[in-house]
């Protein structure tokens, strides 16, 4: 598991060479921008159950096939199951946010998971519509101005954006 300083580090040992200026920049920048990085862990963090409870529901809305009989999230231990998944992504998702780096998130949430689904029979591509859901609802939070100062956080949400895409890809 690497954050975005040790990423830097193990980038230029590969390479033999010292820490250039433009990767100090750049990690200043982020060290600079640190407090609205917190306080986007500490939003979605704090509005998970509520995150991954919409976004549920919004997907079974959009396919009611899945929580019929039959369906991949039928019986409440699948559900249950279902619940639990998109907890575990969205947690990953913050610890990459709050590390600057998605290696957390890939090497020990995603890796293998598409294969784990496909021996499961769990439908991946509604995986990933419930993983954009919890996306945008993220998004709103965490890029929230009413009632503080506004600033411009639009490389950050990016960022944040990029986790969520990275989870949808790796199963779908
Ligand atoms: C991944 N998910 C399931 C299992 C595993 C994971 C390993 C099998 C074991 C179990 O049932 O607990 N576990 C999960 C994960 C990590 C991990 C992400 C990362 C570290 O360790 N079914 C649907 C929806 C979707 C869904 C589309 C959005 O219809 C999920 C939720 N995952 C789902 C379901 C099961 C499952 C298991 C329903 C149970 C499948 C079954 O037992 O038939």
């Amino acid at each position: 598991m690497l954050d975005a300083f040790t990423k830097v580090v193990s980038q230029a040992d590969t390479r033999g060479a010292y820490i250039s200026d433009s990767q100090i920049d750049a990690l200043k920048a982020m060290v600079a921008d640190g407090n609205k990085r917190m306080d986007a862990v500490n939003r979605i963090t704090g509005n998970a159950s509520t995150i991954v409870a919409n976004a549920a529901r919004a997907l079974f809305d959009e396919q009611p096939q899945l929580i019929a009989p039959g369906g991949n999230a039928y019986t409440n231990r699948r559900m249950a199951a279902c619940l639990r998944d998109m907890e575990i992504i969205l947690r990953y998702v913050t610890y990459s946010v709050f590390t600057g780096d998605a290696s957390v998130l890939n090497d020990r949430c995603l890796n293998g998971l598409r294969e784990t689904y496909l021996a499961l029979g769990v439908p991946g591509g509604s995986v990933a519509t419930g993983v954009q859901k919890m996306k945008e609802a993220a998004l709103a939070i965490a890029n929230d101005t009413n009632g503080i100062t506004r600033g411009d956080c639009s490389s950050l949400m990016a960022e944040i954006s990029s986790y969520f895409d990275q989870a949808a890809a790796a199963v779908s």
